[in-house]
C-alpha cells in the first residue's frame, strides 16, 4: 500500500531478508528510498527494525548490483540483452542433457531463495524441468536435520514445532543467538523484546553456548557447553526425566509410539557419565531436567548451533523427544505448529499419512542417501570432479554463493570452473558467480510483491501479509519468477521463436492447473471435486505469483474457499489491510495433523536409536586435546552478500577470530595480532580478539566472508574483504544421516601468522 504526503509516498512491505518478517515503512520519492523506518502497526512487529531493514534502500540503490544478464567469456564480462542470455542459456543446458544426459546437470538453491515468491512458488518447476536428481542447496549447511527429525517423529519434514516464547514460561535454547539472527526457525520481530518480557513474567530462560553471547548475557542462566555436545547433553536431560519419574506427556500419551524405546536407549547416557564430554556438570544437567519438568510451562528451542555438528540430526531429534514426553508438544506455551494462512484447509484432519522417507536414491561418489530429495552440499564438488557416467557438466545456482558458504570453498570454486556450463540466477557478481557463464540479475527487493510463504509456516503467532511492489521494475528488467520460468521454457524444449513472454505465461498456466488440480483432486480439501479451469477463471489478473497466493489464501486456512467461506481471507483482504493481519496465537494441531503412517507420534525413530551408538561410542574418545572452532553471526551482516552495503559495514572489522585470552596466552598470542588458523583441511590468517566470553579451548569465526576475489564485482566489500571460514571445513565430515556439514567443533591449531 502507498500513501502520499507532499510529493513523498510511504510504502508498507514485509522486510524480506531474514526470517523475523518485520513490518516496514519505506519512504521514497522518484523511485528513491527517503527513510526506511519499522512500521508501528504491523501486526507482528509493531515497529521493530534491525539495521539490515533500515538498510534496504541503499540495498535496493547498490550500484553494483547488476542491473543487465551478464555473460562471460574467458575473463571478460559483457552485458547482453535478456533474449541473448536466454538463448545462450537454452543452448548450454540443452547442449549438456543432449550429450549426456540429464543427471549431467544440477542445481544449488541458496538462502534468499527462501525470502522470496519466485523461489518458494516456483524453484519446483525449475527443479522438475532440469529432470536431476542432483539436486543440492543450503538447507544441508543449516537445518537439515531438523526437516530429518520432524519427517521422522511427525511424519512431514516441514511440521517443525516453533517455540511459543510470548506463552511460555521456561524457556531452554541451544546453539541459537536470536539477539543477532533475530531468530530462525521461529519466525518473530523483536526476539529480545520478547525473552525481556517472558522474564518481565517472572518467566526463565537458559541459553546453551560455548559463547557467552549477546543472548546468553540476557538470560538468567548461561550453561557454556563445549561445541558438539548437545545430543549428550538433552539425552542426558531426558535420562534424568525418566530416572526421577518426570515423564508426563499429557494429551497426547495415547498418540505416542516408542516412549519405552526411548528410555531404555538413553538409559546408558546418564548425566554423570556424560558430563565431562559436555563440559557441564551432572548436577546442573539434573537441576535443569526438573526445572524444566516443574515449570508451569516450557518449550526446549535448539537451531543452527544444533544442527551444524557431527550429531545435528540426534540433537534435533532429542529436542523435540524432551517437549514430547512432559507433555510440552503442541500446548501453548511448549513447542507448537503453526497455521499459515497459504496451508490447505482441512475441515476434520485425521492422523496418519504416508510418513517420510529417505534415501530413496543416493549420490553418484560417496553413497550418500537423498534427504527431502536433496544430496549433501559437501558432495557437489566431487560430483563435479569424479569422471563417470552422470558427472555433473552444468550447474545452475539461484540466489547462492556455496563457495563462501559451504565446507572446502576452494576445492568447490575449482570444481566450478571446470563445468561446460553454469548460470547462475543472482543480482551479484561474487565468488561464485564469476564461474558462471551467463548471470541473469533479479529486480532489487522493493521491484518485487512479497507475502512469506516459507516462514510465515515458522511463525509464532499465525499472521499474513502481503507486500505489493514499492517501486516498478528498472529498465527493461526481468522479475525472477519470469526468469524462473523463462529457463523451465527452455529445458521443456516448448517451441522455439514464440516470444519470451509468451513461453512464461504458458509454463505460469502450467504450474497453476497444476497448484489447483493437486487441490481439487485431494479427498480431504473442501474443494475436491471442484472444477479446477472454473476456479482459475475466478482468480482472473494478475498472472505468476499473485495469482498463485490468491489460490493458496483463498483455499487457505482461513481463506473463503471459493464461496464456501464468504467474508474469508483472500489476496485482496490482504491489499486492504498493508499492515497485516493477525489470526491470534498458535492452536494446537495434534493428534490430527500428524503424517506418520501410524498415525502417531514417533519418539524413537529406529534410525536415530541406531545412531545413538555413535553418540556412545564418541563418548569413549575423551576430551580432544587441543582447540576446536565455530562460527557466528552479526547484526548487521548476513550470511555473504550483504557486505557491500556500506551503511553496514562501519565499526571496527568483524571478520576476527575469538579466542579466549588464557587460550591466546598458551599460543603466546596479543589482541589484535594476525594468527594462522590451521584444520586438517585448510588454513586461514586473520586478526586474533581475545574475548573472555568464549569458552576456553573454543575459537569463532564468522562465516560468508573471503572477498579478495579479483574476479568479483564487490566494491564496498573487497575493502574489508575478511577470510572464507569454509576453507577450515571439511567436504568428508557430515552428519550422516541429513548429510548436514559439520561446521561446528572443527578441530584447530592455532599461530603467530
Ligand atoms: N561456517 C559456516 N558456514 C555457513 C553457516 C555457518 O553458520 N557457518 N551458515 C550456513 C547457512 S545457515 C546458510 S543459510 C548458508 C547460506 O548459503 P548461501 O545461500 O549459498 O549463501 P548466501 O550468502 O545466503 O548467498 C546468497 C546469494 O543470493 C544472492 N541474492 C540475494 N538476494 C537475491 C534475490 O532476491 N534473488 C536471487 N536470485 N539471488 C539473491 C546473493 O547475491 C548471494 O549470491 O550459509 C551456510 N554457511
Ligand atoms: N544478523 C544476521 N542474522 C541472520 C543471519 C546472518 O548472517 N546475520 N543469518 C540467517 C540465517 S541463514 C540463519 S540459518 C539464522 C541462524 O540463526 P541462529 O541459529 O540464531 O544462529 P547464530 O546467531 O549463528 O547462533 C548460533 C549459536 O550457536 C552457538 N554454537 C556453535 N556451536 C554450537 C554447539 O555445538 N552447540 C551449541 N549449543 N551452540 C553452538 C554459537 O556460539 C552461536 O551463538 O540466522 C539468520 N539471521
Ligand atoms: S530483523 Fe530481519 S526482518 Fe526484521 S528488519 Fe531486520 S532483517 Fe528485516
Ligand atoms: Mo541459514
Amino acid at each position: 500500500m502507498v500513501t502520499s504526503s507532499d510529493s513523498a509516498s510511504t510504502a508498507y512491505r514485509t522486510c524480506p531478508l531474514c526470517e523475523a518478517t518485520c513490518g516496514l515503512a519505506i519512504e521514497h520519492r522518484d523511485g528513491k528510498v527517503l527513510r526506511v523506518r519499522g512500521d508501528a502497526d504491523d501486526v507482528f512487529s509493531k515497529g521493530f527494525i534491525c539495521p539490515k531493514g533500515a538498510a534496504l534502500g541503499e540495498l535496493n540503490e547498490d550500484p553494483d548490483r547488476l542491473r543487465r544478464p551478464l555473460k562471460r567469456t574467458g575473463d571478460r564480462w559483457e552485458e547482453v540483452s535478456w533474449s541473448e542470455a536466454f538463448a545462450a542459456v537454452d543452448a548450454g543446458l540443452n547442449r549438456v542433457a543432449q550429450q549426456y544426459n540429464r543427471q549431467a546437470l544440477a542445481i544449488y538453491l541458496g538462502n534468499p531463495s527462501a525470502h522470496n515468491l519466485s523461489g518458494t512458488l516456483y524453484n519446483r518447476a525449475l527443479i522438475k524441468a532440469l529432470g536431476t536428481r542432483n539436486v543440492f542447496s543450503a538447507s544441508t549447511v543449516d537445518q537439515m536435520p531438523k526437516h530429518l527429525s520432524s519427517g521422522l517423529m511427525f511424519g512431514a519434514p516441514l511440521m517443525i514445532p516453533v517455540p511459543d516464547v510470548d506463552r511460555t514460561s521456561y524457556m531452554l535454547m541451544l546453539g541459537a543467538n536470536p539477539w543477532v539472527s533475530n531468530g530462525s526457525l521461529a519466525t518473530a520481530p523483536d526476539w529480545p523484546g520478547r525473552l525481556r518480557a517472558l522474564r518481565k513474567r517472572q518467566g526463565r530462560f537458559v541459553v546453551v553456548d560455548p559463547v557467552r553471547t549477546q543472548t546468553a548475557a540476557h538470560a538468567d542462566e548461561h550453561v557454556a557447553l563445549r561445541p558438539g555436545a548437545d545430543a549428550w547433553f538433552l539425552a542426558a536431560i531426558i535420562h534424568t526425566i525418566f530416572d526421577e519419574g518426570l515423564a508426563r506427556p499429557g494429551r497426547l500419551a495415547e498418540a505416542m509410539n516408542g516412549r519405552a524405546e526411548l528410555e531404555a536407549a538413553l538409559k546408558p547416557l546418564a548425566p554423570e557419565r556424560v558430563a565431562d564430554a559436555t563440559g557441564a556438570d551432572a548436577t546442573t544437567i539434573r537441576r535443569l531436567a526438573r526445572e524444566f519438568a516443574a515449570a508451569e510451562r516450557a518449550v526446549c528451542y535448539g537451531r543452527i548451533g544444533t544442527c551444524t555438528q557431527r550429531f545435528g540430526s540426534l540433537a534435533s531429534w532429542l529436542v523435540d523427544a524432551l517437549n514430547a514426553i512432559t507433555g510440552r508438544l503442541d500446548e501453548p506455551g511448549g513447542a507448537m505448529f503453526p497455521t499459515p494462512a497459504h496451508e490447505p484447509r482441512r475441515a476434520t484432519p485425521t492422523p496418519g499419512g504416508r510418513g517420510f522417507d529417505v534415501g530413496r536414491w543416493n549420490s553418484r561418489v560417496r553413497g550418500a542417501p537423498e534427504v527431502l530429495g536433496e544430496f549433501p552440499v559437501a558432495a557437489l564438488a566431487e560430483e563435479i570432479t569424479t569422471e563417470g557416467e552422470h558427472q555433473i557438466r552444468a550447474l545452475v545456482t539461484v540466489a547462492g554463493n556455496p563457495v563462501l558458504s559451504t565446507p572446502d570453498g576452494d576445492a568447490l570454486a575449482s570444481a566450478l570452473s571446470r563445468l561446460d556450463f553454469m548460470v547462475s540466477i543472482d543480482p551479484y557478481l561474487n565468488e561464485t558467480t564469476r564461474h558462471a557463464d551467463i548471470i541473469l540479475p533479479p529486480p532489487p527487493p522493493l521491484s518485487r510483491t512479497h507475502y512469506d510463504v516459507s516462514f510465515y509456516g515458522f511463525a509464532i503467532r499465525n499472521v499474513a501479509n502481503f507486500s505489493p511492489a514499492v517501486m516498478p521494475l528498472p529498465g527493461d528488467g526481468w522479475p525472477e519468477w519470469k526468469i524462473q520460468l523463462r529457463l523451465v521454457a527452455g529445458l521443456s524444449g516448448l517451441a522455439a521463436g514464440v516470444d519470451d513472454q509468451q513461453h512464461v505465461a504458458q509454463v505460469d498456466d502450467f504450474v497453476c492447473r497444476q497448484v489447483v488440480g493437486r487441490e481439487v483432486r485431494d479427498p480431504a480439501s473442501p474443494l475436491n471435486g471442484r472444477d479446477p479451469e472454473a476456479l482459475i477463471a475466478e482468480l482472473g489478473e494478475p498472472r505468476g505469483p499473485e495469482r498463485l497466493v490468491d489460490f493458496l489464501l483463498r483455499a487457505g486456512a482461513y481463506g473463503d474457499g471459493f464461496g464456501a467461506h464468504p467474508g474469508g481471507l483472500r489476496l485482496q483482504t490482504l491489499e486492504d489491510n498493508p499492515h497485516g493481519i493477525d489470526f491470534g496465537p498458535l492452536v494446537s494441531k495434534l493428534p490430527g495433523a500428524l503424517k506418520t503412517p501410524s498415525g502417531r507420534i514417533e519418539l524413537a525413530p529406529p534410525a536415530f536409536i541406531e545412531d545413538l551408538s555413535r553418540l556412545e561410542a564418541a563418548l569413549d574418545e575423551g576430551d580432544s586435546p587441543g582447540l576446536v572452532l565455530i562460527g557466528r553471526r552479526h547484526l548487521r551482516s548476513n550470511n555473504s552478500w550483504m557486505h557491500n552495503v556500506p551503511g553496514l559495514m562501519t565499526g571496527r572489522p568483524r571478520c576476527t577470530a575469538l579466542i579466549h585470552p588464557d587460550d591466546a596466552k598458551e599460543a603466546g598470542i596479543t589482541d589484535g595480532q594476525t594468527v594462522r588458523v590451521r584444520s586438517a583441511t585448510g588454513e586461514v590468517t586473520v586478526v586474533a580478539e581475545l574475548d573472555p566470553s568464549i569458552r576456553r579451548g573454543v575459537v569463532s569465526l564468522p562465516h560468508g566472508w573471503g572477498h579478495s576475489d579479483e574476479h568479483a564485482r564487490l566494491r564496498v566489500a573487497a575493502r574489508t574483504p575478511g577470510t572464507n571460514t569454509n576453507i577450515l571445513a571439511s567436504r568428508h565430515q557430515i552428519d550422516p544421516l541429513s548429510g548436514n556439514s559439520v561446521l561446528n567443533g572443527i578441530p584447530v591449531s592455532l599461530g603467530v601468522a
